[in-house]
């Protein structure tokens, strides 16, 4: 056996941690943590180890594939795809308009280059409003209070978990899930570091979670009820003199109205909803404030439910009101390597939602994308503007959006569909030509989205590490030549002529920019510059040198470019996080913006939640991660999902007596949406009154070949969330917290 070592960043989840991989040839041999990652420091968790078994997938799709009339698939050259693809998409969208294609993008697209890069690209050239995403089953709610708050959908404060004494955590399992909005690989290490230094964390989660389990407080919240508790928080800081805004104070604009909309929040009013007591909110608040540096940090649980935008907001002006913003130890502002500095405050143009919306329901548009929950709707109803056509780009909405089974019946009845994916699967069965993307060893990786929210600033990039084979096309090119069909340029677009045009735009932009360190410089000279590479990593290139680290073509001797990452395999650390207000502000008052008029207006919402009287034997339903899953995705690895079920109701001992279900039985899940079976499994780690089902599954659906997800195949959460119910202020869709009844099955 002829070995080779190279180190490459783990594509996924958020944590970005680096891998030594053992290989053969093409194939991976073995996989470990690469100790020198200047982030990671050797630190994986077993899906990383699983990229072997990813890699070699017998069931992944290579070449690619045109739907028969039967339903099966048969292989073609990718000039025959294409030629499909521009017949079946050009006769819709001639006959009905652009509008008549919608594109969902999926999640895996954030930790991928070439989608990240290009699928703004196809996005330009499709010009239909029916743009949808995961964004809107995730974070979107955070996104937009961020935006309403900093001026940036991105301009998003992480945990300083590394140097905080006190992190107050809400709705995230960094356990199991490594991370999110939070790039910081080896967060358990993290955790019981900053536990050994003296600091404390609290979770707060309708379950008792691993990462609860390894804290020092575990607060059980009824779900959806984190704006409550959130707000009492930010009553008792105003009541206790607790209030000091600290550095920041200058920059901040809203604060007595703050206080004037916390005032009716009182511990005591919000404790029987939240079922939280109020001595212990009081000393929550206490903690958080007296600490000498604290942050907050809140995730799925709080974006994915009924006051997702509000919980988010709240969180931050948490961190605002203990002078926790944006000081070490606090909440504070990646500086990443691919962003652009500048300094002093200055204003920007804040950020406008709801410039399209949605035909059937009117949702509005948030950050350029239409809320997920319209999708099934959009395509079923006849009419001027119905989406006739799909393009889905590594996501399986079939599986990971509200009513999940009505999603997967639309899907069924679309003219023409074209999915960019590496498997047969649950929504791509649907489509009439599937695209794969070239083996992940055969692309370069740059976490382009995550280290902006990095905990450190970081950047590392892995180059590709085996050659293409014939056939095998890179995901770019792809990307590119449906952005050529797109443009009415017919199957064979030219793909380099298209990238030059990108590559020009961006070069232009860079010379234009005030305060750029190119700034006035000759474009043709830049791109003449630039690596020679073409694709996403000539456009990595540039950003990395007009960045705010960048060598800046010459201007800023020693700095970065694609070249210096090259040379340094484990990566380059660029040191902790440092303050940057009011750098990083573009609100349109160039001040952190603590009570946005959109997020005041939707506290009459919250009231209501107040008055809600609780029945006692009312079930919800809220979601888990495992750590040996992903989303959909990776339920075809055996290592994974062999062993005991994951797919299984967390029901209470209590609930499960009243309910007569056994612990193992199969028990019936119901709601307004739709009902699903599934195995009880009975535990005292969720609270009473709540359910717990992992999303994601639900496989064994005619078509799907994925040969060991099938066996293990589960049933679909979201066939239980309700297409109706979502977060007015984001269009986020409410996974958590939905009403359920349980009876014993069979
Ligand atoms: N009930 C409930 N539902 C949820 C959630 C929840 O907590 N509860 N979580 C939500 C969240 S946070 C998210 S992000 C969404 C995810 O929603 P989606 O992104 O729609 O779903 P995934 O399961 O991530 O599916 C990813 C798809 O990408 C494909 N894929 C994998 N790698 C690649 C690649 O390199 N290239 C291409 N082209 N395709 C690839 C996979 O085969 C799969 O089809 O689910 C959401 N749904
Ligand atoms: N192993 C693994 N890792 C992953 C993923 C995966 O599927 N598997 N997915 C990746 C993706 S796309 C994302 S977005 C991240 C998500 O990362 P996390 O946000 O850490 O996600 P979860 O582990 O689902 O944790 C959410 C927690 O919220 C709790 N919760 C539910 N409802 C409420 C509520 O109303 N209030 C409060 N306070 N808590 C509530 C749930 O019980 C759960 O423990 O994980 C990423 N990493
Ligand atoms: S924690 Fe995330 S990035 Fe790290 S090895 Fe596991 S899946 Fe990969
Ligand atoms: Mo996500």
């Amino acid at each position: 056996m002829d070995t080779r070592i190279e180190y490459r960043t783990c594509h996924l989840c958020e944590a970005t941690c680096g891998l030594e991989l053992h290989l053969d040839g093409r194939e991976i041999t073995l996989v470990r943590g690469d100790r020198d990652d200047v982030f990671s420091k050797g630190y994986l968790c077993p899906k990383g180890t699983a990229l072997k078994h990813l890699e070699a997938d017998p069931d992944r799709v290579r070449r690619p594939l045109v739907r028969n009339d039967d339903g099966s698939f048969r292989e073609v050259d990718w000039d025959e795809a294409f030629r499909v693809i521009d017949a079946g998409l050009t006769r819709v969208r001639e006959q009905y308009g652009n509008d008549a294609l919608g594109v969902y993008l999926g999640n895996p697209g954030a930790h991928n280059l070439a989608a990240l890069v290009y699928s703004r690209v196809v996005l330009q050239a499709a010009r239909t409003k029916n743009v949808f995403s995961a964004s809107t089953v995730d974070q979107m709610p955070k996104q937009v209070s961020a935006g309403l708050m900093f001026g940036g959908a991105l301009t998003i404060p992480v945990p300083d978990v590394d140097r905080t004494d006190y992190l107050l955590m809400l709705g995230a399992n960094p356990f199991e899930s490594n991370g999110s909005l939070m790039t910081a690989p080896d967060i358990p290490g993290r955790l019981r570091a900053l536990r050994a230094r003296g600091g404390r964390f609290v979770v707060v989660d309708p379950r008792r979670t691993k990462t609860a389990d390894e804290s020092d407080e575990h607060l059980a919240i009824r779900p959806g009820t984190d704006a409550l508790f959130l707000f009492a928080l930010v009553h008792v800081l105003f009541d206790d003199n607790l209030v000091d805004l600290g550095a920041v104070a200058d920059a901040v604009t809203g604060l007595d109205e703050i206080r004037a909309l916390a005032a009716e929040f009182t511990p005591e009013q919000v404790a029987p909803a939240c079922g939280i007591d109020a001595a212990t909110i009081r000393r929550v608040a206490h903690d958080l404030a007296t600490a000498p540096a604290a942050c907050v940090y809140a995730r799925i649980g709080t974006c994915t439910q009924e006051f997702g935008t509000l919980a988010s907001w709240l969180v931050d002006v948490l961190n605002v009101c203990t002078g926790n913003l944006d000081r070490p130890g606090g909440a504070m502002f990646a500086r990443p390597a691919t962003g652009t500095t500048r300094s002093g405050p200055a204003k920007g143009r804040g950020v406008t939602f709801g410039r399209r919306s949605s035909r059937v329901r009117g949702l509005p548009e948030f950050y350029g994308e239409l809320p997920v929950v319209c999708l099934a709707e959009e395509i079923e109803t006849p009419g001027d503007g119905q989406i006739r056509a799909l393009l889905t780009i590594a996501g399986n909405p079939a599986l990971s959006t509200p009513d999940s089974a009505r999603v997967d019946a639309a899907l069924a009845t679309l003219d023409f569909m074209v999915s960019v994916d590496i498997y047969v699967n649950e929504t791509t069965r649907h489509a009439h030509v599937i695209l794969p993307p070239e083996p992940e060893l055969a692309r370069g990786h740059y976490d382009l989205a995550l280290y902006s929210l990095a905990i450190r600033n970081v950047a590392n990039y892995s180059p590709p590490l085996v050659e293409l084979r014939p056939g095998e096309v890179p995901e770019w090119r792809t990307l590119l030549q449906l952005a050529g069909v797109l443009q009415g340029m017919g199957p064979d677009a030219d793909v380099d002529a298209l990238d030059d045009f990108v590559v020009n735009g961006l070069v232009q932009k860079a010379v234009t920019r005030p305060g750029s360190p190119v700034e006035g410089r000759d474009p043709a000279e830049i791109v003449a510059a630039l690596c020679d590479r073409r694709g996403p990593e000539r456009v990595l290139d540039l950003m990395l040198r007009v960045g705010s680290y960048g060598e800046g073509f010459g201007a800023c001797p020693g700095g970065l470019s694609l070249a210096v990452l090259e040379a340094r395999p484990h990566g380059v650390d660029l040191g902790p996080l440092e303050p940057q207000i009011p750098d990083v502000l573009r609100t349109a008052t160039g001040m952190i913006e603590l009570a946005p008029g959109a997020c005041v207006r939707d506290v009459e919402r919250l009231r209501t939640r107040l008055a809600r009287e609780r029945d006692d034997h009312a079930m919800v339903l809220v979601g888990r991660r495992d750590l040996r899953s992903n989303n959909s995705w990776m339920h075809n690895i055996n290592v994974l999902v062999k062993g005991k079920a994951r797919c299984t109701v967390h029901m209470h001992p209590d609930d499960a007596r009243r309910l007569g279900v056994a612990d193992g039985a199969a028990v019936r899940v119901t709601s307004d949406a739709g009902e699903i079976v599934l195995p009880a499994e009975v535990t005292d780690a969720v609270m009473r009154g709540v359910v717990s089902i992992p999303h994601g599954w639900g496989h064994a659906q005619p078509g799907v070949q994925l040969t060991t997800a099938t066996r293990h195949a589960g049933a679909s959460s979201n066939a239980l969330a309700r297409a109706d119910l979502f977060d007015p202020l984001s269009g986020n869709a409410v996974l958590n917290g939905i009403p359920v009844e349980l009876a014993p099955a069979g």
